[in-house]
């Protein structure tokens, strides 16, 4: 019965929104998670609940006019989904990416509003990003473009409104010409209307390394419910960006070796440990290729093309981008004896690969609950805005450290609560709905 009504629910989602392949797959597997808490809770359904948090609040597109170095008119598309509400002002990333599209946008903001949730910080959820490409643009012309970027973005965003952030293609270069812009044209100087801004002028020490971190804590709580830890074991790590490059730091520090990292191009497999200090030179210095690591690390090698799961590792997190792990990749991961998954990425794996891994017992962490130690440190950074404070690193890193503990023993303890011990999927999914919807219930039909 409530199979069906959720059956019906997805049909129509999916029919009112053509042509949005990720947003569909990420709807879909929210939606058939949450049928065991909606036969307990029949007034979600009566409600519509479910229909609501499907629906963005808003959504806002604008064009965006920049002109290059050489003095040509360049148009893109910005986006902002302000996708849910109900447990604090909008607060998401912005993904900068030729890829980038209202579908995209859609299921980034979606994931989001749950991610949150299980912050238990008081975020909202919201996503938006332009499809402007910064691979091979000067700091001028990403500058140029940030600046037509803001000019409209200021409209709908605020520290009690909309808070963006930090995604695929910006970071802190990109945070600083967004929040000069803003400040430009409002004279007002909200720290809290950004978040991942630089130490100097209103960021929190441990923003950068908070995704990256976050995900190996959970990894670690996972691995510690199977009474292993990480010391000794082989990682692969796929990505070479923010989220890729922090895993890696944690990853070594906590004795792991981790033997991959890639790029759009392809992987590196150095089986001697990745070399961090290179890592970062390469590609937070120099902003350079992948391959240019390979090139000046001895025993290393460069697979061009390849995702690094053929590489056989003991655990493996995915920290690049969406349906970057599939079942094929899954199948490799699992011959060659991977006991655990953790993405840092959003949506990184396929329905098809999280099934697989489901049926070998491999243990999984899923994105939205092992990924949001980044926006979690986004909102400890917005409570140090708002009492004009900075804390130390150490402070910062200490509370990310036990929200994640607690985002992990949350979504055991709700899988447990609904009958399906260790599925993580499914508690980070009841459990994050559940939040949000209670409150939906609370403000009344709006
Ligand atoms: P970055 O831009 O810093 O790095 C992205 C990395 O992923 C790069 O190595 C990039 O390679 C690779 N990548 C991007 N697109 C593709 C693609 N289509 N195919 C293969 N590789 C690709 O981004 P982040 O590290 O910030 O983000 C990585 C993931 O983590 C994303 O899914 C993001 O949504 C998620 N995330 C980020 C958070 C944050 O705080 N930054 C928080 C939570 C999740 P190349 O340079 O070749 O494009
Ligand atoms: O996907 C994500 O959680 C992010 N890109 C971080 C968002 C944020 O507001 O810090």
């Amino acid at each position: 019965m409530v199979d069906d009504l959720l059956g019906n629910i997805l049909e129509r989602v999916v029919a009112r929104n053509p042509g949005e392949p990720e947003f569909h797959q990420a709807i879909t597997e929210v939606l058939h998670t949450l049928q065991p808490l909606l036969e307990r809770r029949p007034e979600y359904l009566d409600q519509r609940i479910v229909e609501r948090v499907c629906e963005p609040d808003r959504q806002v597109l604008f064009r965006v006019v920049w002109q290059d170095d050489a003095g040509r008119v360049q148009v893109n598309r910005g986006l902002r989904v302000q996708f849910n509400s109900a447990l604090g002002p909008y607060k998401g990333g912005l993904r900068f990416h030729p890829s980038v599209n209202l579908g995209i946008i859609k299921f980034l903001g979606f994931e989001q509003t749950f991610k949150n949730a299980l912050t238990g910080l008081g975020m909202g959820g919201g996503k938006g990003g332009s499809d402007f490409d910064p691979k091979g643009r000067s700091d001028a012309e990403v500058m140029r473009f940030c600046q037509a970027f803001m000019t409209e973005l200021v409209r709908h965003i605020g520290p009690h409104t909309d808070v963006p952030a930090g995604d695929i293609g910006v970071g802190g270069r990109e945070i600083g010409y967004l929040f000069g812009q803003y400040k430009r044209l409002t004279n007002a100087y909200d720290s809290g209307v950004l978040t991942g801004k630089g130490v100097g002028w209103g960021g929190a020490l441990g923003r950068t390394e908070a995704t990256g971190f976050g995900a190996v804590f959970f990894l670690s709580h996972l691995l510690a419910s199977r009474k292993r830890t990480l010391d000794g074991l082989t990682a692969t790590v796929s990505g070479s960006g923010n989220v890729a490059t922090y895993a890696v730091a944690k990853l070594e520090e906590l004795g792991a070796r981790v033997v991959a990292v890639s790029d759009s191009s392809g992987s590196v497999h150095d089986p001697a440990g990745i070399d961090l200090a290179l890592l970062r030179q390469v590609k937070e210095v120099e902003r350079a290729r992948i391959s240019e690591y390979a090139a000046r690390r001895s025993g290393s090698t460069f697979l061009r093309g390849a995702r690094p799961w053929a590489i056989p590792c003991d655990v493996a997190l995915p920290c690049a981008t969406q349906n970057e792990l599939d079942e094929s990749d899954a199948r490799s991961l699992i011959a060659n004896g991977c006991i655990a998954v953790v993405e840092g990425a959003n949506m990184p794996s396929t329905a098809g690969a999280i099934e697989l891994l489901r049926q070998a017992g491999v243990a999984f962490g899923p994105a939205k609950a092992a990924n949001a130690g980044g926006v979690a440190t986004s909102g400890l950074e917005m409570q140090q805005n708002a009492s004009r404070q900075q804390w130390t690193f150490d402070q910062t890193v200490g509370r990310l450290a036990e929200i994640m503990q607690r985002i992990h023993d949350t979504c055991e303890t709700t899988a447990d609560e609904f009958g399906r011990p260790g599925d993580l999927l499914l508690g980070a999914n009841i459990a994050g709905f559940r939040q949000v919807a209670d409150a939906m219930l609370a403000h009344g039909v709006v």
